[in-house]
């Protein structure tokens, strides 16, 4: 069974009762251009099923983590970006950044990247 939170907005998005220009739409994972696009090509790649970080849903063993990855490379192919290298990121805690806290991964690319990130 799919598990929602009726106040997080990215289950909204999933549910779509709140809008955004969705790029895949899957049975367990789907994705959007993120409404402040940090990079040319940035799309957030979410499950359905609410998980507050990465982690939390890497320790159910679904194979829900490796799901993301796997699509999120599979946008980056079809984005043109794929040869030239994209980044993914899992903001996890507020300390890091994360200010949704249903499990995203950032797919980033199509400009040059800086490391250390910052
Ligand atoms: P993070 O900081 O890692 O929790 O990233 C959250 C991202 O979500 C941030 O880059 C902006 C994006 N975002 C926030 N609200 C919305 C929204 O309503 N629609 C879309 N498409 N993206 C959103």
């Amino acid at each position: 069974m799919t598990t929602t939170e009726p106040d997080c907005l990215f289950c909204k998005i999933a549910a779509g009762q709140v809008p955004a220009e969705i790029v895949r739409d899957g049975e367990r994972v789907l994705a959007f251009r993120d409404i402040n696009p940090q990079a040319p090509t940035h799309v957030l790649v979410i499950p359905r099923e609410h998980h507050p970080d990465a982690a939390s849903a890497a320790k159910t063993g679904s194979g829900l983590v490796d799901e993301i990855v796997g699509e999120a490379h599979s946008i980056a192919e079809d984005e043109g970006i794929a040869g030239t290298g994209y980044r993914l990121v899992f903001n996890t805690g507020s300390g890091a950044g994360q200010t949704v806290f249903h499990l995203h991964c950032h797919l980033l690319g199509g400009r040059g990247m800086e490391w250390p990130p910052g």
